[in-house]
């Protein structure tokens, strides 16, 4: 590259990476997105900026909870009959301060909230979203500085009352995403034309992509299954373990779904939370944790089954509904579905 005086104009392609690599913020590549939309309202883009405001919001309460004194219980349980932490309590307020003041949310249904909230029954013109989200998924780890996560899913608000408007299928979703809180703060967003992953850059505020059209790898010899339940495991995933373990399977399991998921959607294997004898249908939520990581995984190439059901066609009953898991890479969920017969 000459800087000599009366040289040539530079070409592009002639600048160094360094100056070349355009910097993608998430705001950026929401605005590009919605530019494919020229109808849109931009109502689905500022829903994306609220969620992106609200996970930075909580990235600074979880990475300063032990010297706030946030830790803990909060003393109170949830509609899952679960002990809060305070920092999910917190993390539910601010999701809901954030997304309670965007025009083109209706409604959002939250872990921590027994029936869905309504933001907007009726507004004068435009698509409306129900927004679902587990604001703080595996905050039982965060006294111990393991990864925790956010999970959200997007779905149209196509009228009707609340408790029936949100259960959809997650084929219907329009966009899925988690914020993993771990040794950096990762976004994983799709709006059903592939997987992106950005990452926040404390020193700006901003979230920066660093990923576009994710590929789970098709193969890779590691599951991640809590093994403290497996004698309690149907016979179909106990022989699926055998047969791991007898052709050199790793395990890895932190007990967040948002960091297993994440480290088998970069590196690939299986995620799965069988039937146990305290929880016969599963333990995940379907509405705001398995369907919103299982449009991620398909997004990125891979499979999210319920059994031998794609949970992305489970029809819900009810917003809080559990559900078993197997997700991860395609050539990993088939050996497994193919152990339940
Ligand atoms: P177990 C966290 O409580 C959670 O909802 C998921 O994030 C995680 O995958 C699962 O439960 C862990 O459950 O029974 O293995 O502790």
């Amino acid at each position: 590259m000459s800087n000599a005086p009366n040289a040539a104009p530079l070409e592009y392609h002639e600048l160094s990476i360094a100056s070349r690599d355009n910097l993608l913020t998430l705001q950026s590549h929401i605005l590009a997105e919605a530019s494919k939309h020229p109808g849109s309202t931009g109502a689905f883009s500022w829903i994306l900026s609220a969620i992106s405001l609200s996970t930075k919001v909580i990235a600074a309460k979880v990475r300063r909870a032990r010297l706030q004194d946030v830790l803990g219980s909060a003393g109170s349980e949830n509609v899952q009959g679960e002990t809060q932490q305070k920092l999910d309590v917190i993390a539910n307020e601010v999701l809901l301060r954030c997304l309670g003041g965007r025009g083109g949310v209706a409604l959002v249904a939250s872990e921590e909230n027994e029936q869905p909230i309504i933001i907007q029954r009726a507004s004068g013109h435009g698509e409306r979203y129900c927004v679902l989200f587990d604001p703080l998924d595996g905050s039982s780890n965060i006294d111990t500085c393991a990864g925790v996560g956010t999970i959200f899913s997007i779905l149209r608000y196509e009228g009707g009352e609340p408790e029936q408007a949100i259960l959809q299928c997650g084929a219907k979703q329009v966009a899925a995403g988690y914020v993993l809180y771990g040794s950096s703060t990762v976004l994983v967003l799709t709006t059903g034309h592939g997987v992106s992953m950005f990452v926040l850059d404390p020193t700006i505020g901003a979230f920066l992509r660093v990923a576009d059209a994710l590929q789970i790898p098709q193969t890779q010899k590691i599951y991640s299954c809590n093994e403290g339940n497996r004698l309690t495991f149907e016979p179909g995933y106990q022989k699926y373990l055998d047969w791991a373990q007898q052709n050199g399977y790793s395990t890895r399991y932190s007990g967040t779904m948002v960091a297993d998921v994440h480290r088998i959607l970069i590196k690939g294997g299986v995620f799965l939370y069988p039937p146990t004898k305290k929880a016969p249908d599963g333990k995940l939520r379907l509405m705001y944790e398995a369907n919103p990581m299982g449009m991620i995984i398909e997004q990125a190439g891979g499979k999210a089954f319920a059994r031998k059901q794609r949970i992305l066609d489970v029809q819900p009953k009810t917003l809080h509904q559990r559900t078993t898991v197997i997700l991860g890479s395609t050539e990993e969920v088939d050996h497994v579905l193919k152990h339940l017969g």
